[in-house]
């Protein structure tokens, strides 16, 4: 079997359980299985630019390579390119988007700097996996150093469509340097779609079969490779005893006896203060529910040094309050709000004592906490996943209560059906989902990306 090099911004620690942030969970979740190397950023930031070399580490059969960024690259290429000009776009939020020529001149180099480290380390026979938006060009920066393996790109957030992704200044040479990839994957039929229509459209491709095309001579593979999760891993985490006893915890005698989960880094694309709003409309349409349901709402802190992060963090802050504020009493608090990390057997627990699953972002490339809720729920008495039509999940998760989550009234109404849902009803949507997300887990989406690459055209060097 070739070996397998897998390229990201972060690398997580796979000796920490607590890999954390959808990517670092997937990606480490498949390559526990398979070994291999994982090149990136290490997230330490030194002041100087003279030793940016790699460290290596090994963990039984895979090997972490990993490097540092200066302060100036974490200003410009990572908070700068990445989270302010190319997240927002993704995300079809033009008006968060900041374009700066120092953010982008940061992510050319970096980029090229990965590419110039790696290279080095690469074998002929090896297979490339990039992952995400911080990585666009590394290919073409591989590709300019001579390398001729086939490398295969995965974009974990949406693609936008031709319309959006063109307001960006640099929206050219970054759609130019996707076509040295062998391969780009993408979460749902509706990016790939979007991104295939850029290629025809605006840069005169061809559609060469359903999966194919042609562009400026190139010929690449765009598919789709939907993300999953460890199943039976995380299924066993919030079945195991531990978690029964934190879950009668969240149950203490005289506590509201039901429970509504939200769980999601605190981004302005997850829909948090929209969630909250819909919340407030179900204790007013429907105020039996007062005194008998809590929100819980756990929300860690990511990128407090971009100015929407910290925007977004007030919002929240003030609405819990209000929520609290207007519908609370001595014995009962309608919003719990957690603002910090929280162990992944905790969450698997909170998951299963949780009678709804709410996940109503406004824009999500996948979503994999709607995959963990359905996971970790007891098949003989499910609780009910209220899921957002705008996260990558909705394309294949029917059975969920799909909701408008900029709709406050819509999801309030959902959130009603979800508690008085019958038993016989809750074990049927259930099972049905937990069969889908069996179909995409962690393993499938790697083995059928890798396959599919290994399925391209044969370099041209080889
Ligand atoms: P994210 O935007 O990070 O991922 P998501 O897919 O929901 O979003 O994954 C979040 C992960 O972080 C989940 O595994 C969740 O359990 C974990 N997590 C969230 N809050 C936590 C907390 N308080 N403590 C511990 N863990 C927590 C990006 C894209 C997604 C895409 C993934 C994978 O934005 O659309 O699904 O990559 O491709």
């Amino acid at each position: 079997m070739k070996r397998l090099v897998v390229v990201s911004n972060r690398v997580a620690d796979p000796g920490c359980s607590q890999a954390f942030g959808g990517l670092a969970v997937c990606i480490l979740d498949a390559l526990r299985k398979r070994g291999g190397m994982w090149f990136g950023w290490n997230g330490d930031i030194v002041g100087d630019e003279s030793d940016l070399s790699a460290t290596s580490v090994k963990f039984d059969d895979l090997t972490l390579a990993t490097v540092p960024l200066t302060e100036r690259d974490y200003r410009e290429y990572y908070l700068g390119f990445a989270n302010a000009a190319l997240w927002p776009v993704h995300h079809y939020r033009l008006d968060l988007a900041r374009f700066t020529p120092e953010a982008s001149d940061g992510y050319r180099r970096v980029n090229d700097r990965f590419a110039q480290t790696l290279a080095p380390m690469l074998k002929p026979s090896d297979l490339l996996w990039v992952h995400d938006y911080h990585l666009i060009p590394l290919g073409a920066s591989l590709r300019a150093r001579g390398v001729a393996n086939r490398i295969g790109f995965f974009l974990h957030i949406p693609f936008p469509p031709p319309e959006v992704l063109v307001a960006m200044p640099e929206h050219e040479w970054l759609m130019k340097a996707f076509i040295e990839y062998d391969l780009v994957g993408f979460q749902t039929k509706t990016d790939q779609a979007n991104f295939c229509r850029f290629m025809c459209d605006f840069m005169q491709g061809e559609t060469i079969s359903p999966d194919v095309l042609r562009v400026e001579g190139k010929t690449l593979s765009a598919a789709v490779f939907p993300v999953g999760i460890d199943v039976d891993a995380f299924a066993a985490m919030a079945a195991s005893p531990g978690a029964a006893k934190r879950i009668q915890r969240l149950h203490r005698a005289g506590e509201p006896r039901i429970n509504v989960i939200g769980v999601d880094r605190l981004d302005y694309t997850k829909g948090l203060p929209d969630r909250l709003r819909s919340f407030k409309r179900l204790l007013e349409m429907y105020p039996k529910n007062c005194k008998a349901v809590t929100l819980m709402q756990i929300a860690p802190p990511t990128r407090e040094d971009v100015r929407a992060y910290a925007d977004i963090r007030h919002e929240l802050e003030a609405l819990s309050g209000e929520i609290n504020g207007q519908f609370g009493d001595f014995d009962w608090t309608p919003v719990r709000y957690i603002h910090r990390r929280v162990d992944r057997d905790t969450l698997a627990a909170l998951y299963r004592g949780s009678q709804v699953g709410l996940v109503t972002p406004l824009r999500d490339g996948m979503n994999l906490v709607a995959k963990e809720y359905i996971v970790a729920q007891d098949p003989e008495n499910p609780g009910v996943l209220i899921l957002s039509r705008f996260a990558g999940a909705a394309e294949d998760l029917q059975e969920a209560l799909i909701v408008n989550p900029y709709d406050a009234d819509e999801v309030a109404h959902a959130m009603q059906k979800a508690i008085m849902m019958p038993r016989a009803e809750r074990i049927e949507r259930h099972a049905a989902l937990l069969a889908r997300v069996r179909k995409h887990d962690a393993y499938n989406w790697m083995g059928g990306f890798l396959r599919a690459l290994s399925a391209c055209r044969i370099p041209l060097a080889a």
